[in-house]
């Protein structure tokens, strides 16, 4: 019988208690914040500019998991004086690279920044950008969110 009331009284405590560990655990980390994150991030990397070069890209693919298009406006970095969403374009057999004011991603879609496509362009760095590092960039959403990504420095092959 004790034990029949322990459950019965024990079960919803414990329970309250995990909610409110939950809560009390994404009210402290940011992890929470990374979960309802409106873009998943892979393969993100800068690539390593050449000693002296101030400007490099960044790479990476951006998937939309939600049910709501996402719009990326724009982006920025700490050490760099801007950065900007850029597409090389091959026009007469030349590589050119033009800025691109928004990207949208649909729902379920993913869209590839790949050298010699779509990409960060980093520049104005501040200080040297070396191998080993790794630049967090902060990008800007249509609906006025941000979300902060990490993009390791890998030289390149
Ligand atoms: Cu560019």
């Amino acid at each position: 019988m004790q034990n029949l009331i322990d459950a019965t009284f024990r079960r919803p405590m414990r329970a309250a208690k995990l909610t409110l560990i939950c809560l009390l655990s994404c009210l402290a980390m940011t992890a929470c914040a990374e979960g309802d994150a409106a873009l998943e991030v892979t393969d993100a990397y800068v690539r390593q500019p050449p000693p002296g070069m101030k400007m490099t890209a960044g790479f990476a693919t951006l998937r939309n998991p939600g049910s709501e298009k996402v719009v990326l406006t724009g982006a920025s970095g700490e050490g760099f004086g801007s950065v900007s969403i850029h597409r090389t374009e091959v026009v007469d057999g030349v590589a050119r690279m033009r800025s691109v004011s928004q990207l949208e991603i649909g729902p379920g879609e993913s869209v590839a920044l790949e050298p010699g496509g779509l990409h960060l362009m980093l520049m104005g760095a501040k200080g040297a950008v070396a191998a080993e590092e790794t630049i967090s960039i902060t990008l800007m959403l249509s609906d006025g969110s941000e979300q902060v990504i990490d993009m390791p420095v890998r030289a390149p092959r």
